[in-house]
This record gives C-alpha cells, sequence and structure tokens, in this order.
C-alpha cells in the first residue's frame, strides 16, 4: 500500500489513506482510538485516575464525538511523569528515545517501538512526497541530529522514501553552503530562521544558491515563521518552501505538512486525531474558530490522550485542490504561552514580524524585549537593517525608527522602544531562532516570585 503513487492531481506516499474518503477515515481512527484508550487506561494510572474520576472509560467510547469526554494531558503531567512513566509497552520494546529541550525546566522523554518508528517513518515520507520529494533525489538534512526530532525524524521519512539523505545537522554553516554548492542537493531542510542564515553565509561567500537550478524544495518548521519569511526564503535560495508541523510529545516532525495547494498543514488524521480548545477554558471550539490545537496520538509505545499542544491555529476541513482528505491547519499563529501582555494588550512576536517584514530596509533578523520598569511592562524591537540602510547614516536610521515605532502604535496599539542596528549584530541561531527575550522572567527568577 505505501509507495510513491502519481495521480494527475499530485504526488501521493500512501494514495489509499491520504485520499480516503472521510467517512472510512472516521472509521479507521474510530478503531484505533478505542485501542489506544484501553491501553492507556490499563497502564497509565494517570489516565485510569482520570478516566475513573469523570466516570468515562474504554469501553464508554461510542463514537469519535466521544473524544471530547476523554481526559486532555498537559506538559506539566507529562513532567510529574518523568522520565517513563506514560509508557504502555516494556522497557524491551523501545528503540529510541527522544526530548524535547526543556528550557523551563524537566525536559519530556518521548520513547518509540519498531512499531512507531516505522509509522514515523511512513507520515514523514508523506510529508516530503507533498512538497515533491522524490526517490533519487538529494536531502540536504540540516535539522539537528540527537534528542531534537527534527533531524533524525527526517532520516527516518527519507531512508523510508528511498531518496538519499545528506546527514548534516546544524551548524558549521559554511561547509553547509559548500555541500549544498558541490552535490547539488535538490532539497534542503531545516528551521526557517536557519535557511536564511545558510542564505546570508552563501551570499557572503560569493555563492548564488538561487541560481542554481538543482535546489528546488525547501521543507521548513520547528518555529513560527510567517509568509514574509516564505517570500525571503524562496527569494535567497530560489526554491518553493513547504511548512512542516510537529512536535516531540506527539512523534516529532511529520504531524502536518503543505501540499502543492499552499493551503494550509494536512494532518496525518490517521494517527493523529486534531481539535481545537478555548486555551482559556479548554472547551472544544467549532471547526473554523482559531484556538489551541489539541492532539490525540494514536502511536505505541506513549500514545498520549487529547495532548494540549499551547499552539495557536485553525481547522480547515474544506476539501484540498490536492485530492487529500485529512484536514488542514493553518500555519501556526504562535504559542499561548509566547503571546506578549504589555500593559494590558496582547502580542505575538509574528504580528511584529509581519509589520517589519513590510518594508525592505529591515532584515529577518530581529529580538522582541520585553522588560519591567516602574511595576511598567516596556517593549523593545530591535532589528538588523540593510547595509545599504546602515551606511545611509544616522538621519535615514532616524527616520526609520519613527516610522517603525508609529506602525507598530497604530496596527498593535502598543507604544515600543525601537532600535536599528547594523547588520550581523543579532546573533545567528542554527536551530529554532529565539526572538524573545523577557527579562521579567529572569527577575522573577531572581526574586524567586513574579
Ligand atoms: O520542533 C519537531 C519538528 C522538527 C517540527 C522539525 C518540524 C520540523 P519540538 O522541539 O518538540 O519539536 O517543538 C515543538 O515547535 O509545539 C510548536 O510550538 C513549534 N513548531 C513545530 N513546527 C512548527 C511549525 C519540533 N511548522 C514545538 N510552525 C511546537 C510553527 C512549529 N511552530
Amino acid at each position: 500500500m505505501a509507495g510513491t503513487s502519481t495521480t494527475e492531481k499530485g504526488s501521493y506516499w500512501n494514495l489509499q489513506v491520504e485520499t480516503m474518503p472521510r467517512k472510512r477515515l472516521a472509521k479507521l481512527q474510530l478503531e484505533r482510538l478505542r485501542k489506544t484508550v484501553r491501553r492507556t487506561y490499563e497502564k497509565i494510572p494517570f489516565y485510569r485516575e482520570a478516566m475513573d474520576r469523570a466516570g468515562f472509560g474504554p469501553d464508554d467510547l461510542s463514537s469519535l464525538d466521544d473524544l471530547v469526554r476523554l481526559p486532555t494531558t498537559t506538559k506539566d503531567d507529562l513532567r510529574l511523569g518523568y522520565p517513563l512513566g506514560f509508557l504502555t509497552c516494556s522497557q524491551e520494546e523501545i528503540v529510541r528515545f527522544h526530548a524535547s529541550s526543556g528550557t523551563t525546566g524537566v525536559p519530556v522523554i518521548a520513547a518509540y517501538t519498531r512499531k512507531d518508528m516505522e509509522l514515523w517513518g511512513d507520515v514523514m515520507a508523506r510529508c516530503l512526497v507533498a512538497a515533491g520529494v522524490q526517490p533519487g533525489m538529494f536531502v540536504h538534512n540540516a535539522y539537528g541530529y540527537g534528542l531534537f526530532t527534527g533531524g533524525l525524524g527526517f532520516q527516518a521519512g527519507i531512508q523510508r522514501l528511498g531518496a538519499a539523505e545528506v546527514p548534516m545537522s546544524g551548524g558549521m554553516t559554511q561547509r553547509q553552503v559548500s555541500f549544498l554548492a558541490d552535490l547539488g542537493s535538490q532539497v534542503l531542510t531545516c528551521t526557517p530562521s536557519y535557511a536564511l542564515v545558510i542564505a546570508e553565509t552563501a551570499r557572503g561567500l560569493g555563492v548564488d544558491l538561487a541560481a542554481d537550478p538543482r535546489l528546488q524544495i525547501g521543507i521548513f518548521g520547528a518555529e513560527v515563521w510567517t509568509d514574509s519569511i516564505r517570500q525571503q526564503v524562496e527569494a535567497a535560495l530560489g526554491l518553493r518552501a513547504y511548512n512542516i508541523y510537529g512536535l516531540t510529545e506527539i512523534i516529532g516532525p511529520g504531524v502536518a505538512a503543505e501540499c502543492p495547494a499552499h493551503r494550509g498543514l494536512h494532518i496525518q488524521e490517521d494517527w493523529f486525531l486534531p481539535e481545537i480548545l478555548d486555551p482559556d477554558t479548554g472547551e472544544s471550539l467549532p471547526p473554523g474558530e482559531q484556538g489551541e490545537l489539541c492532539l490525540t496520538t494514536l502511536k505505541e509505545a506513549m500514545p498520549l490522550l487529547r495532548f494540549r499542544t499551547k499552539d495557536l491555529t485553525r481547522l480547515d476541513p474544506d476539501p484540498c485542490p490536492c485530492g487529500r482528505t485529512t484536514v488542514r491547519m493553518d500555519p501556526v499563529l504562535g504559542r499561548s504561552d509566547d503571546m506578549l501582555t504589555i500593559r494590558g494588550v496582547n502580542v505575538f512576536p509574528s504580528e511584529i514580524e509581519i509589520i517589519l517584514l513590510r518594508h525592505g530596509e529591515f532584515s529577518p533578523n530581529y529580538q522582541v524585549v520585553v522588560d519591567r520598569e516602574h511595576l511598567m511592562d516596556t517593549l523593545e524591537v530591535r532589528v538588523e537593517v540593510t547595509p545599504a540602510v546602515w551606511e545611509a547614516g544616522s538621519s535615514v536610521l532616524d527616520s526609520l525608527e519613527a516610522l517603525l515605532r508609529q506602525e507598530l502604535l497604530e496596527l498593535l496599539a502598543v507604544s515600543a522602544k525601537v532600535q536599528l542596528v547594523a547588520p550581523g549584530w543579532m546573533p545567528r541561531s542554527e536551530g529554532k531562532a529565539k526572538r524573545i527575550v523577557d527579562r521579567r522572567d529572569l527577575d522573577a527568577k531572581k526574586h524567586g516570585s513574579r
């Protein structure tokens, strides 16, 4: 059943599943959900207790509508189960571990059985094929290899598909440029911010990757990126950019990805059941509304019921011209915990990015610094300007600063300090870019309170 199949509408890795009539898909989902709920009830005290409390157990599940009656899972719940409290298989069955970065404390460990690894390779192959990757192509994989799921998750898909993997991992950017230029890979995979760093480094070395007809496809994810970044990456590298989404707790990359129609990311719904919840109340929201993505994963080692991702998006159930019948999610707007509240106004870093990148004078290298002065929140936007603007001198910089301040005030209703900095001033990231510096957090940690 698996294997590339091409139809006049496009290419699929698994035609049968990806274009399955919705009714049949629902049947398959319910079958797998039933097994998963039973397994979690039997093996994980956290779920058994929650289901017993709610008086709704594995035998009560009669349709997919009952999903909302199952317990939700948060990252904090997983941390309480650290390291292997959410395992439903025996330790001998585990063939791989990954872990989330755990920037805010205890990491979350994800375990995979052999079957899970096969399933991961399969969903990743679907995502690669949806972006146009074919057996025989060279895939320059610059996602980090290691506990992070990016590098090895893509590896699983590339191998499954039968394409050639160039396992670069992140870093040593000059070497990335020479490998891209010398080998002539058709596909680049990395975070969108690192794609921009590769493009910038290539420019510095006098290598014009955009002019190389061999590089055609970029598959970017692991962080929020706007359409403006997409346009910049596509222009700088001369490729078509595809968005891919995923998270360690659920499997890694491969949960959802764009097809050539670029109308959102198709969720691999036969393994991952999506819902949208109100981020504040946890209530289920009707189709089409924006809210927090919640995912149920039907895999073997660590299946999770209704995991609250904190990623804000919207689901689109309308048919897609590519022929896939799976529901699509909008590109993630931001994480609910990345939303900044500045003197009562809610702002997402991606909204600031959109304003910045409307102007050719600014580069996509920016940072948003939030602080507190005299009990008031302050916002500072630091952004690099292009070399030509920097050389134009202080009067040009002053008027650009004023313009940006004005736009942030008009469009987002926040007053911000703007600091324009020289090209190359900002730190470059080899993985996920760090756009927000919240000094209020540092302060709270220093004083032990908020
Ligand atoms: O970032 C998995 C991944 C690797 C996805 C490579 C795509 C490509 P984590 O490190 O656990 O896993 O981080 C998961 O990253 O909850 C989102 O907030 C964010 N994220 C992932 N993909 C996207 C995307 C990997 N396409 C967290 N757009 C998620 C926006 C994304 N945010």
